[in-house]
């Protein structure tokens, strides 16, 4: 198995300091903040082969209320910035030799639709097939990430996921689970593996509370029982988050907690899948 960690939740920690810690704590990998690609895509490259730590891929940058970011925007003059915006993402995958690049069908934040019955889903169906192709040709994967109701409409569960990757119809198109939005969407942590295991290709981890893995109520048990009888081959990324309010802001008054959260997620991991 290989696991990585997600960069953004480090908060304003200095790149190179936390690929640093990254490395040492022992992962193999690191799935960096989209913006922090663009902006430090040479001193990433450097240091991705000097510590011998790969960019799993990026988690994509649409914060909401940033309707220049949004997919889904009903303006499609605001649409198709935010389509050239992710192309500059794709862009920046490719550039620190990114495997994927994680994009939410609207904006993180954005929690209600903007049009009348499926013209959202629509309308980030057409922004995902355009991109879909700048995807292919520099050779990554697009992966759709439902996010619980109080961030995003459109892709909120497993169905919501299968459904959108199906109509997009590309091969480069694949979705990921991510155990917190779980806790709150799926009816339990198993059938959701079933439902979209044949365009899985990364999975998500943190607590119910996003904590790390056991600080919470999730049983991950049946979970990752469930990933390994499937014989799930992806990346595991570690996205837990430091205690307190906004979701959307890592940086909190205690971040010292993020830098425990690695460490004992890690060694959960290691421990149930026996491979460390
Ligand atoms: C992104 O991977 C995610 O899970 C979102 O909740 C980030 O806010
Ligand atoms: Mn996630």
């Amino acid at each position: 198995m290989e696991y990585s960690i997600c960069s953004w939740t480090f908060g304003n920690a200095a790149i190179d300091k936390v690929m640093r810690f990254v490395k040492k704590t022992g992962y193999d990998a690191i799935e960096i903040q989209a913006s922090q690609a663009i902006q430090y895509s040479k001193l990433i490259t450097r240091l991705s082969k000097e510590l011998d730590l790969k960019v799993s891929g990026l988690t994509g940058d649409a914060d909401w209320p940033n309707e220049h970011k949004d997919l889904a925007n009903r303006n499609h003059l605001e649409r198709n910035k935010a389509i050239e915006y992710f192309k500059k993402q794709i862009q920046a995958t490719s550039l620190i030799q990114g495997k994927y690049l994680v994009v939410c069908p609207s904006a993180v934040g954005k929690s209600a639709q903007m049009g009348q019955g499926s013209e959202d889903w629509n309308w980030a169906i057409d922004s995902v097939c355009q991109l879909s192709k700048m995807a292919d040709q520099v050779g990554i994967e697009l992966i759709i990430e439902p996010l619980n109701r109080y961030e995003s409409c459109i892709v909120n569960t497993a169905d919501d996921a299968r459904r959108f990757v199906k109509e997009i119809n590309h091969p480069k198109v694949k979705t990921l689970i991510d155990t917190y939005h779980m806790n709150i969407e799926e009816v339990d942590m198993v059938s959701p593996v079933q439902k979209v295991i044949d365009i899985l290709s990364i999975v998500h981890v943190a607590d119910s509370n996003r904590r790390s893995l056991g600080r919470g109520q999730i049983a991950f048990a049946p979970f990752f029982t469930e990933l390994q009888r499937l014989k799930f081959k992806g990346t595991i990324v570690v996205e837990c988050s430091a205690p307190g309010a906004d979701p959307f802001l890592a940086e909190k008054d205690n971040m010292d907690w993020i830098y425990t959260y690695a460490e004992e997620s890690l060694a959960f991991l290691k421990k149930s899948f026996e491979d460390n």
